[in-house]
């Protein structure tokens, strides 16, 4: 019949193109070889090894959606199809990776100068250089306009006073972009390249996270750190900097999300076949069942719905909205997917071996960050009534 797998109800794979289909298998392929076998000491000793990101770099799935410098050009659908693919195996690898491509190399391509752009994208593409990006604050979270970092006028360029709190791959990067209130402009929000090195910055690593723990996460600390002139964003000015980072990772975590979701229910799936109790299958018991059905309907509409809106960006005309709606409820969904997995597999659902617990910890995270569940369901709020409900 036309249904050829259980796993793909909506025919997903056929809505795609040939290249798309391609750039899936790439990704899949690399993901299950290189990045899976790793990670569960990886996760177990909260280590990130920064040699991944050159691995990235090397199969071109880093800046993968920008065009030139190295970087292979590949439309949204594509980027959110290896998002989905690298969380299939940890949150925290496709953090590392959207941190890269959507956070760090996409405002630089888009805001930066050509000397920027030169400096620092093709270093960027092949993982020679890491790159984190430094908005929330101790203080600022949810509402980054309430930031304090500050950019002070001097001779040749800015001198940057502040500190960035939960910031990825910080402690290792080599590149940080910072958005800074710029004082002689009225305190408008500007974007800045930092380098490793430059006086009076310093990344030190959070200890203690029990979410993420394959990734690495820290401060950024500018204690009155001197940014040369040319190491500023020339135009971008206010939040809409940020924001439109945001607006590519948040999509992509849309995609990535279910791709962990995927792991849970296939995992739910063969456990509940596997496993004896009662002299049946789990699996043929009707609770297992229901929840089994609960999981496929999710994922098949909530991948349908990241499709769709990577086919509207790849269209050009796009809202951010839709962003806040995939972003929210994949992974709000996918959230609670994987705790019904951890459910289902029993006491083994505990052990790391068999990897549940950790999607499910991690996606506490993805919850989390890049605009919180309740945030995403404001920005929704406030489109579709005209009132802000934020303050
Ligand atoms: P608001 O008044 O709504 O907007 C201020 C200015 O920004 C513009 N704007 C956008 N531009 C582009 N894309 C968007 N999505 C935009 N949303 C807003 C807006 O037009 C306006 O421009 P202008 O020219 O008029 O000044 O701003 P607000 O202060 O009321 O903010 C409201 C809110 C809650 C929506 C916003 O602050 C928000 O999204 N908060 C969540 C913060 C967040 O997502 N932080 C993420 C930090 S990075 C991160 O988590 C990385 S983890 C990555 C990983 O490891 O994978
Ligand atoms: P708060 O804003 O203090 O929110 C706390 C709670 O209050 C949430 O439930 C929230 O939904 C709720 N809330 C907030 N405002 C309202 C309101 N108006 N109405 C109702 N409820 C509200 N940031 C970066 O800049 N770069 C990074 O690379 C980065 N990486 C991260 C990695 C990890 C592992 C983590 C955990 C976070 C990372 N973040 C990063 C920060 C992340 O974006 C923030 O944690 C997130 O935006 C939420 O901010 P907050 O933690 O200050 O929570």
């Amino acid at each position: 019949g036309i249904l050829s797998n259980w796993d793909d109800i909506l025919l997903l794979n056929e809505q795609l193109s040939e290249d798309e289909r391609m750039i899936k298998n790439v990704a899949h392929d690399f993901c299950q070889h290189v990045l899976q076998p790793g990670i569960l000491m990886a996760n177990r000793n909260e280590h990130f090894d920064p040699n991944i990101m050159r691995q990235f770099g090397e199969v071109g799935l880093l800046g993968a959606t920008i065009k030139g410098y190295g970087c292979p050009g590949v439309n949204y659908v594509s980027y959110g199809l290896v998002a989905r693919e690298v969380e299939r195996v940890d949150s925290g690898y496709r953090s590392a990776m959207s941190v890269q491509s959507s956070l760090v190399m996409h405002p630089i391509a888009t805001f930066g100068s050509v000397a920027q752009k030169e400096k620092y994208l093709p270093k960027l593409a092949t993982g020679e250089y890491i790159g984190c990006f430094g908005l929330t604050e101790p203080d600022a979270g949810s509402d980054p306009a309430s930031m304090r970092t500050s950019a002070k006028k001097v001779a040749g360029g800015y001198r940057l006073t502040g500190s960035k709190m939960w910031i990825t791959n910080s402690p290792i990067a080599d590149v940080f972009v910072v958005w800074a209130k710029n004082e002689a402009e009225g305190n408008k929000i500007c974007g800045f390249v930092l380098e490793k090195g430059m006086q009076g910055l310093s990344a030190p690593k959070i200890e203690g996270k029990l979410s993420l723990k394959a990734s690495i996460t820290g401060e950024i600390v500018m204690d009155n750190v001197f940014v040369p002139e040319e190491n500023m964003f020339p135009e971008v000015r206010g939040l809409k900097g940020p924001f439109s980072c945001l607006n590519v990772a948040r999509y992509g975590i849309s995609w990535g999300a279910m791709g962990a979701a995927e792991f849970c229910w296939h995992a739910a799936r063969q456990y509940g076949l596997d496993r004896h109790q009662f002299a049946r299958p789990l699996a043929q018991t009707q609770l297992f069942q229901t929840k089994l059905a609960n999981m496929q309907t999710e994922i098949a509409l909530g991948l349908q719905a990241s499709l769709r809106v990577g086919q509207i960006i790849d269209s050009g005309e796009w809202d951010p909205t839709m962003i806040s709606l995939v972003k929210r409820n994949n992974c709000g969904k996918a959230l609670d997917i994987a705790r019904q997995s951890r459910d289902m597999h029993g006491g083994n659902g505990i052990a790391d071996e068999f990897h549940i617990m950790r999607h499910m910890i991690n996606l506490e995270t993805v919850n989390t960050y890049e605009g919180t569940f309740d945030v995403h369901g404001l920005i929704l709020g406030r489109a579709q009534t005209g009132l802000q409900a934020f303050f």
